[in-house]
């Protein structure tokens, strides 16, 4: 049987490829050794191959496959060496930890929902104006069993790649209504506060995401109107239609759309202009820059403006010092977000920091007046 294989290597106890061997015009494929092989995963990069499989290990290997081909390049690193053998590339390096741990993240994503490894903390979004926390965004984290705590930039690109996105951010929105409907339901303070979701783009891409996510949150009796989905920037601009569509979808629905850290996603402001939003969330980079020079200050400015005449409400993110937070009064911006404030919180810490409403009015009061006194 002559097979066209995309993708398939084998993970052997030595870290040597066995599973291939080169054979005039193409790679011999042989069983025998796959099977003593240590089947992490598969992968790579051979074209085809000559096989005699049976069509269960066919289909099996097949699955295989698709999963290496979506995380490898995810994990790729320029330490795996490939070479060409004849006309089918090969790969003849073993494959470094980063891929491994990559792997392996990409196999136990699919239980992490289940096996209850995944949580929420909670990070405040303040008025500056009153200093009272309106709005909270909703983190995840995933405490690996093997890895530790692992925060999303760790795992959600694989998520996205093998298609675990879906589930995870099906989850997560369910959990994040969830925690919103007790707050709301047990603290005064909590009345009229709004929780704010990260959404991957790659879920928006799904036709059926609108329904399922509006379907959710009816189901955690939660109103729309209290969420606001976060969308990164550079990828929002991607299939802008597409987008556009969905989104509109949301917003008829009642949800609040943001973009989130705006401003390093190089997008023309045409398309921000276009895009149905009502936040821009100011990416940390800027704040991080704030008063090292008038440049850096005036293309925050910029953005401030821009967010603000498109009517647009203007979180900036990534607040750290009383500068930043002085700068940023100078500028006219209206909402913030960091460390500043608080750090991601557990649901008991931000329900403790809730109870102290309004939480950071005395020390925005504090820079602010000195700022106008000087
Ligand atoms: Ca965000």
């Amino acid at each position: 049987m002559i097979l066209m294989v995309t993708g398939y290597i084998t993970r052997c106890q030595d870290y040597f490829w066995k599973a291939f061997s080169p054979c005039k015009g193409g790679l011999l494929f042989d069983r025998t050794t796959h099977s003593s092989c240590e089947c992490l995963a598969l992968a790579a990069n051979a074209s085809y191959g000559l096989a005699a499989l049976t069509s269960a290990w066919l289909q099996s290997s097949l699955r295989r496959m698709d999963l290496f081909q979506k995380v490898w390049p995810v994990k790729r690193g320029k330490a795996v060496a490939e070479r060409q053998v004849g006309r089918c590339p090969a790969l003849d390096a073993a494959p470094n930890s980063t891929c491994i741990e990559g792997l392996r993240i990409a196999q136990d994503l699919k239980h992490a929902c289940e096996k209850d490894e995944l949580a929420l903390v909670f990070q405040p979004i303040v008025e500056l104006r009153t200093g009272r926390i309106v709005e909270v965004e909703a983190l995840l984290r995933w405490q690996h069993p093997r890895f530790g705590l692992l925060s999303p930039d760790s795992f959600i690109p694989i998520a996205e790649e093998t298609g675990a996105i879906s589930e995870i951010g099906e989850w997560v929105i369910k959990c994040a209504c969830k925690q919103l409907r007790a707050w709301r339901a047990n603290l005064r303070e909590a009345s009229e506060l709004r929780m704010s979701i990260n959404v991957s783009v790659v879920q928006l891409r799904d036709e059926n995401f609108v329904e399922r996510a509006l379907a959710t949150i009816k189901r955690e009796g939660v109103a729309a109107s209290s969420l606001t989905f976060e969308v990164t920037e550079s990828k929002m601009m991607t299939q802008p239609d597409a987008m556009i569509a969905r989104i509109a979808k949301l917003r008829s629905a009642g949800l609040r759309i943001a973009v989130d850290d705006f401003g390093i996603g190089y997008s023309s402001l045409i398309s921000v202009a276009r895009m149905p939003l009502n936040t821009l969330k100011i990416d940390r980079d800027f704040t991080r820059r704030l008063g090292r020079s008038l440049r850096d200050d005036a293309v925050t400015r910029c953005m401030i403006n821009l967010g603000q005449d498109l009517g647009l409400q203007v979180i900036a993110e990534g607040v750290e010092s009383l500068d930043h937070l002085s700068i940023l009064h100078s500028l006219r911006c209206e909402y913030a977000q960091g460390y500043l404030f608080s750090r991601p919180l557990s649901a008991d810490c931000f329900e403790r920091l809730l109870l102290q409403m309004p939480c950071f009015e005395d020390v925005i009061k504090a820079v602010y007046s000195e700022r106008e006194a000087a």
